[in-house]
């Protein structure tokens, strides 16, 4: 069986610069809140690798760029780390910052791969951090700024942007779950944080749409977790995998493609008194500032039961107040992550955009497999073979050209990721890429198996069975 692609179908995969870049602090560049975090309690990353080198991308890019080039990429998302071009987050740019952005750039483009430019991947300034990160309006404009000056500073080139990777994921990680600095467990801040976070981005989509860049478009990446209840007939079950959806997706893609919060989102928000400070036009700011296009994350689904202990008046607010995670039993799992794969989800998020979110133009901006000590499976050669990360590709792929054959409006497909690089907390645990990084050895690449295999898929535009 062949699947063939829509033509002009992006193929390649996903970074950003704080995991691939390396040379944090160097050049200039200001600390964020992963060199600070890193400062002060180095143990709490995976054998205490650091964000100080990452995967030397900072020097390697034109061999790497080369290297896309091989396994037949037309294109490649990255981010700007903004604390390497505006070190302090506001104010003066950094010269060798724009050199750098500026060579990726051109050199992607002499090789005929189409950049895709992120505006924030997880990696606030520190000293917008001691302002209150996202927290505080003041943060929020000059995020603004940021974003208007990497418009006017290489938006001749760039064509295809993006506000925000993922904005949900600050949200749990810094102020509910603490996987991510400032550590803070607070249900009203972290509302607080995601309505500024909407706010920040239909703002620069403002920024952007304001400049009349040819050809220009401006999107938000989302990690969508489709909410499945554990009983479809239960309507307890059905109710709680709604609120799921309802914080967890909708709270970004319904302001972002339709222009505004789901009502129902609104009433938890009101009835449970967690109402974010929002200032006069806020709402309009965002109603006329929707995303020309979407990038969707898809790792895993969640899936939903209701919540089996009653609520408790001295427990404090938290999104698992709602509803209870539920294991499905015959779930198939990423044990390396913890992560379930489910390929189907890939589909049934293609049909909800084509359905719900006005078909609008979309890619898979990430999806992918981590898997520890991949090093057990390099052959003879020095090759790791991954054939599980095919598999993991090919099923995916498969659902979502079934997606696409029933009219959803998908324009690409990205790995999460190019060369293996830094997993945040989890630093090299486990490896994403293409191109396995020894980093025993000077961060020498090689290529894996999958890296041929998806070479054959990208040129050839089509899965074949
Ligand atoms: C996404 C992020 C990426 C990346 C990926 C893999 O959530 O956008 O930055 O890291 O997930 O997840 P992890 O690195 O946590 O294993």
């Amino acid at each position: 069986m062949n699947y063939k692609f829509p033509k002009n179908f992006l193929w390649g995969a996903a970074s950003s610069g704080p995991q691939s870049e390396g040379a944090s602090n160097k050049d200039g560049k200001g600390k964020n809140i992963w060199d600070h975090w890193y400062e002060i309690d180095p143990e709490k990353f995976f054998n205490q690798v650091g964000p100080q080198d990452t995967s030397n991308f900072y020097n390697l890019y034109k061999e790497d760029i080369q290297r896309m080039k091989e396994i037949g990429f037309n294109s490649y998302r990255t981010s700007i780390t903004w604390s390497r071009l505006i070190p302090d987050g506001d104010g003066e740019v950094n010269e060798k910052a724009v050199d750098f952005y500026n060579n990726i750039i051109d050199e992607l483009i002499k090789n005929g791969i189409k950049p895709i430019i992120n505006l924030y991947h997880f990696d606030m300034p520190l000293a917008m951090q001691e302002k209150g990160g996202w927290e505080s309006r003041e943060v929020v404009e000059a995020y603004a700024r940021y974003a208007r000056k990497c418009f006017e500073l290489f938006s001749d080139r760039v064509k295809y942007w993006t506000t925000h990777n993922e904005p949900i994921v600050p949200v749990e990680g810094g102020y509910l779950y603490q996987f991510h600095y400032p550590l803070v467990t607070d249900m009203k801040r972290a509302v607080q944080v995601a309505y500024n976070t909407m706010l920040s981005s239909a703002k620069a989509v403002a920024e952007f749409h304001k400049l009349n860049v040819e050809d220009g478009k401006i999107g938000i990446i989302l990690n969508l977790t489709p909410s499945y209840p554990r009983d479809i007939n239960n309507p307890e079950d059905v109710k709680a995998a709604n609120i799921a959806d309802l914080f967890f997706n909708r709270s970004f893609l319904d302001p972002s493609i339709l222009g505004e919060y789901p009502e129902e989102l609104i009433q938890i928000i009101k009835d449970n008194d967690i109402i974010p400070e929002i200032h006069e036009n806020d709402l309009e700011v965002i109603k006329n500032n929707t995303v020309d296009y979407l990038g969707v994350n898809y790792y895993q689904p969640r899936r939903i039961k209701a919540r089996e202990k009653s609520v408790d008046s001295s427990e404090a607010l938290m999104p698992e107040t709602f509803f209870d995670n539920y294991e499905w039993p015959e779930r198939k799992m990423n044990i390396y992550r913890g992560w379930e794969i489910y390929e189907k989800a890939i589909y049934d998020i293609a049909v909800n955009i084509k359905n719900n979110y006005k078909n609008i133009p979309w890619y898979i901006s990430e999806n992918g497999m981590g898997v520890q000590d991949e090093d057990r499976f390099i052959d003879g050669n020095g090759m790791v073979q991954d054939d599980y990360r095919i598999e993991f590709l090919f099923e995916h792929l498969r659902w979502l050209h079934k997606g696409i054959e029933e009219g959803s409006n998908c324009f690409g497909y990205h790995m999460w990721t190019f060369v293996d690089n830094w997993s945040w907390t989890n630093a090299y645990k486990n490896r994403y890429g293409f191109y396995r990084v020894d980093l025993d050895n000077n961060f020498k690449r090689s290529v894996k198996k999958s890296g041929l295999w998806y070479k054959k898929v990208a040129e050839n535009n089509e899965l074949v069975d």
